[in-house]
């Protein structure tokens, strides 16, 4: 089922008709709540490489939203996969427990920031796992009041969902929302109105202020942030944002929650984001790559924090599968014998070189933003009122999917592209992808 040449080769215009033919079937079967970004269907994966039903071989520089860092189809995954299913595919945590579990809780004890004494937990998406570092941390502190910021994203359940900022389509008409979250301004320095250099300190000041006034320093739970944004716009903080977030936590006795679900497992070219900045979180929410494709998803910090909630405060039928802690593990062991944070990183400079030639060329592009292979440019109407520009975006990722690259959108006003490349991905393939953006920009600008 590998491929034979890792290159992208199309051999019809995509979507083609075997994809085109299912595309049918699912507007007949499959809710159109659940939008779908290009219908193109997968048929097997290689790596970096997507191969669809109708024989096209894609690039994929979205790895599933942050998931497929070790590859697709990553032979130490599918043996690890096969080997568990034939052993046993669920007990359930709770009523007969099993190594994995354990081992994937140790490796998360080890990897993530700080060297204190830690426990993990784990659940099975990433909004489970920031709606039970809530839980944990109101347990630990005895407070309700839980912070979130502007372009924050969070999750889908009916907490995450108050947590995440973006009404459009992630909230509309699903309210009335959890009670007791507060959300403050995000140190977005491309669009602080004092400008960047500014941007820490002044935004800071204001969370100060506004949790003085708005909620009592006393009655914060949990301060909660991804310390790099995803879905809000790849939007990273400025310089010392995050840092002293976590000290004014440490002050006022609430506790810091690092969401590095999407950030999260060598993506940005440390273990974690926070790293970068030496945050050592109360708690961290992983998801996401740990799983390696599967689904597995955990809470990781300070022993006493953790241990507060009461006994079978936590938990679920399924959290901690066996086969998703068989997958973690392989692919955990990929990241550490590969050393993929290192890969990130080779990874970012060739993808940010290439971004730096395309912005000179169009001013379209505001910024360029992220770490390691988390990397994005912000799209804008060149006149310099940084208006953000979707319809250029999406003309551009359309470009993109066309000629066999998957790329993602995101950002809260629509016109940021993402790169999330899987971390084993090949130089000839990022090369490849970034030429066909650059292809793409120019199609959309003619
Ligand atoms: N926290 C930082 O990025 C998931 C969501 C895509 P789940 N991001 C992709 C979509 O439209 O649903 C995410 C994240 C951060 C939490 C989550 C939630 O993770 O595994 O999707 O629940």
């Amino acid at each position: 089922m590998s491929v034979v040449q890792r290159e992208r080769t199309l051999r019809t215009a995509l979507p083609g008709p075997a994809s085109q033919a299912l595309a049918g079937r699912r507007r007949a079967a499959v809710s159109s709540a659940v939008s779908v970004g290009n219908d193109i269907y997968i048929d097997h994966g290689d790596g970096a490489i997507l191969v669809d039903v109708d024989g096209n071989q894609l690039i994929d520089f979205g790895s599933g939203i942050a998931v497929a860092s070790v590859g697709h189809a990553a032979p130490a995954v599918v043996a690890a996969v096969s080997e568990q299913a034939a052993r046993f595919t669920h007990t359930c945590f709770m009523v007969n427990p099993y190594p994995g579990y354990v081992e994937v809780c140790e490796k998360l004890n080890e990897h993530t920031p700080g060297g204190h004494e830690k426990r993990s937990a784990l659940f099975n998406s990433g909004a489970e796992a920031v709606e039970n570092a809530v839980k944990i941390a109101r347990a630990a502190t005895g407070r309700q009041a839980v912070i979130a910021f502007d372009h924050a994203y969070h999750g889908r359940t009916n907490l995450t969902m108050a947590l995440t900022a973006k009404v459009q389509p992630y909230k509309d008409g699903f309210g009335p929302f959890a009670p007791e979250v507060y959300r403050m301004g995000m140190a977005y320095p491309y669009r602080w109105p004092g400008g960047a250099e500014r941007c820490a300190e002044e935004a800071f000041a204001e969370f100060t202020s506004r949790v003085h006034v708005q909620v009592g320093e006393d009655h914060v739970a949990a301060v909660l942030l991804e310390p790099i944004q995803g879905e809000g716009g790849f939007i990273v903080p400025a310089p010392g944002f995050v840092s002293m977030l976590s000290q004014w936590c440490a002050a006022h006795g609430a506790v810091f929650i690092a969401d590095e679900v999407q950030t999260g497992f060598c993506r940005t070219g440390d273990w974690f984001a926070s790293e970068f900045e030496g945050v050592v979180p109360d708690l961290v929410a992983t998801a996401k790559a740990m799983g390696g494709g599967l689904p597995l998803a955990a809470v990781t910090g300070r022993a006493e924090i953790m241990d507060a909630p009461v006994a079978g405060g936590l938990g679920g039928t399924f959290g901690g599968n066996p086969i998703s802690c068989a997958a973690a593990l392989a692919a955990i062991g990929m990241m550490e014998a590969d050393d993929l944070a290192g890969r990130a990183q080779r990874i970012g400079e060739r993808i940010t070189g290439r971004l730096g030639e395309l912005a000179a060329v169009h001013p379209q592009i505001g910024e360029i933003r992220g770490r390691g292979a988390m990397q994005a440019v912000e799209v804008v109407v060149p006149d310099g009122t940084k208006t953000p520009d979707a319809a250029l975006t999406k003309a551009v990722l359309a470009g993109c999917a066309r000629r066999g690259v998957v790329m993602l959108g995101c950002g809260t006003f629509g016109n940021v592209i993402r790169m999330l490349p899987p971390l084993v991905i090949g130089d000839a393939l990022v090369e490849d992808a970034m030429d066909v953006l650059a292809e793409s920009f120019a199609e959309a600008l003619a």
